[in-house]
């Protein structure tokens, strides 16, 4: 065949599109991500070529033909193996590789065994770039051009490059707030950023949590491990082991407040059967209970139930850290005989949960695979609470007992969405449409409790369990101060923003019968100690910030994530300390040795996540007879 001569840089203009192409074509093929509209189809067209751009265009930069092809069909080579490798694993596990589970041994057994299994001949595909580059090489020669222009040339191809990325991280922030500091789910960062950007991202976080653990040593365990055996209180002995060998569910209420508990919107109750269980006789309603999340809002509250340790500041520690050793509420359960399960009807890579939950030594995560959504059962970002907490019950009702069930719903989630028939009183008139519909999907997921609550008194799973129930994070952020401040009334300062943090807690005891609504104040952290003290398991041993709430010595003092902190007597809020009774400002120095505590704290629990430095205490204490425990 004879050579064609076209304009200078054809074969890396085809080697770009070639590439480009294949990879767009190679999302649509082999991965299942669910595209919702125009602007996504257009984002995930779009995203792989900035990083392309990025790296073919090193070629400008050699001056031989022969390196530079050399050089393009590496790069081509390697993009198409990243993607192969993705579609392999994609068919096995249903998420995109990431570094940590290449490297968990337990996985690297199951992949290797099913990798054959899961490659098709039709993946050949993911090469056709490599093809089509090296016969633009073979057929295509390049005229030389007239003018050399090389430096200013190449000066403005990576400034387009740069354009392309830009106009890439803007749509897919559109698209997705804040997706790289949440970092929510790798399907996606990959719609949205692209796969080979993915892979550097995911690069970039792995070293640097890697660098941070290598310079960490055991002594600095010492050193929070003190500051931990001070803060230890001793568990109430009225309350220790009364709940001893029953089945553990514990309900993460999706985005619910405190302040709609007990509470009308326009004469219309909003939480009826909440309401009803404040004052029952086999609940302990918390009234003065705190969140403690960070950005990894839904995941930060089960980072921090199942450590009882602060989440990180500024990224969600379910991604950063799903590598460490952890001393988890899971774990714990699971050496005491339960079978430990997370029931959430959403995909399995959200928040890296099929990941991290296998660190924390949870048994099994019955996802959205779990769960049958027939039509009309979802709404908003899946599958209804209703449905949701009926096939639940029938899924307890095949686990071996005793189980310890996380129960994750999802309803109640910004943008607060419903169907009509699902909408149970009006919608709120204010200029916040986010806090209009908050109310409605709150009525629905009060519904939701109460369907489950008969569903397993009508499956006989009731009696002989214990469920405790908690609202895992704000769902009105200060955006919507404005419309906050008309239905409640009042002007919103800083001080009315932390008392805004309060979750509805309850500790629900089927039988139990001397239950009462209680106002010490506690957070999330608090959760972990407490609950194994009911099943009458010891948790001085472990390395845990909170502390059990029924403990006569428990401390009334909650520390926020971004360093607000409150006690009985104030509330630390952008660096003004109020009186917790009024609101007032007040006098610093009340204020000021928490401050102190609170930054001692936060570092501390940075230091143990940052520096993985459970893993030192595991290989203190190899002997089983101090490990993992039981304390009578
Ligand atoms: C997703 C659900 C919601 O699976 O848990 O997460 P959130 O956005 O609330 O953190
Ligand atoms: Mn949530």
């Amino acid at each position: 065949m004879k050579k064609v001569v076209w304009p200078k840089h054809s074969v890396l203009i085809i080697a770009i599109v070639a590439t480009w192409l294949t990879t767009y074509f190679g999302y649509i093929t082999s991965f299942n991500m669910k595209i919702d509209n125009m602007m996504q189809e257009f984002i995930l067209f779009l995203n792989p070529l900035s990083f392309l751009l990025f790296v073919y265009g090193f070629a400008l930069f050699m001056k031989s033909t022969k390196k530079r092809n050399i050089y393009l069909l590496t790069i081509s080579i390697l993009t198409s193996i990243v993607m192969f490798s993705n579609a392999v694993f994609y068919r096995f596990f249903n998420d995109f590789i990431t570094l940590p589970v290449l490297f968990q041994t337990s996985n690297f057994r199951d992949l290797s065994s099913s990798v054959t299994a899961n490659m098709h001949l039709t993946d050949i595909f993911f090469f056709t770039d490599v093809l089509i580059i090296y016969f633009a090489m073979r057929y295509v020669s390049e005229k030389e051009p007239k003018v050399q222009r090389g430096k200013i040339g190449r000066k403005l191809y990576f400034v387009m490059t740069a354009a392309v990325m830009m106009v890439n991280l803007g749509l897919a922030e559109m698209e997705r707030p804040q997706l790289l500091t949440r970092s929510f789910d790798r399907e996606l960062l990959v719609k949205n950023i692209g796969a080979y950007n993915y892979h550097v991202y995911d690069l970039f976080i792995q070293s640097k949590s890697h660098a941070q653990r290598a310079l960490a040593d055991g002594s600095e365990l010492v050193e929070v491990g003190n500051y931990i055996n001070a803060n230890y209180t001793e568990p109430n002995p009225d309350m220790y082991g009364v709940a001893k060998g029953r089945n553990v569910i514990i309900v993460s209420l999706e985005s619910l407040q405190n302040f709609v508990i007990n509470n009308e919107m326009d004469g219309h109750v909003i939480t009826p059967f909440l309401n009803e269980l404040t004052h029952d006789k086999d609940t302990f309603y918390f009234n003065n209970f705190y969140h403690q999340t960070g950005l990894g809002k839904t995941s930060d509250s089960e980072f921090i139930l199942e450590n009882s340790l602060h989440p990180r500041n500024g990224s969600a520690v379910f991604f950063t850290h799903s590598g460490n050793t952890y001393d988890s509420l899971s774990e714990r359960l699971g050496e005491n005989g339960y079978f430990t399960n997370v029931m959430h009807a959403n995909n399995r890579s959200f928040w890296n949960r099929d990941i991290m939950y296998n660190t924390l030594g949870i048994n099994k995560f019955y996802d959205v695979e779990s769960y049958e959504i027939g039509e009309g059962q979802a709404v908003n970002w899946g599958m209804k609470d209703i449905p949701f907490f009926e096939q639940t019950v029938d899924l307890m009702k095949e686990m071996p007992q005793p189980f310890a069930s996380r129960v994750i719903t999802l309803t109640n989630h910004h943008p607060f969405d419903l169907d009509e028939e699902d909408m149970l009183i009006p919608q709120y008139t204010s200029n916040s449409n986010t806090l209009n519909k908050y109310f409605q999907t709150v009525r629905y997921m009060d519904e939701a409790v109460k369907v489950f609550f008969d569903d397993l008194k009508e499956k006989g799973l009731y009696d002989n369990s214990i469920i405790i129930m908690y609202g895992d994070h704000y769902g009105i952020s200060e955006n919507h101060n404005k419309a906050m401040s008309m239905y409640l009334d009042k002007e919103i300062t800083p001080y009315d923003n932390a008392i805004l943090q309060k979750v509805p807690l309850f500790v629900h005891i089927p039988g139990y019968g001397k239950g009462k609504e209680m106002d010490e104040l506690a957070g999330q952290l608090d959760l972990r100690p407490t609950i194994l003290h009911l099943l009458g398991i010891s948790t001085k041993e472990d390395m845990q910030m909170g502390a059990d709430i029924f403990s006569p010595d428990h401390e009334p003092f909650v520390i926020f994530r971004d360093g607000r902190f409150v006690t009985d007597k104030n509330v630390y809020a952008q660096e003004v300390c109020y009186d917790n009774e009024t609101g007032e400002e007040t006098d610093s120095g009340a204020c000021e040795p928490f401050i102190k505590r609170t930054t001692t704290e936060l570092d501390y629990s940075d230091m143990i996540i940052n520096g993985d430095l459970l893993r030192f205490k595991e290989e203190q204490t190899q002997h089983p007879e101090i490990k993992g425990q039981q304390k009578e």
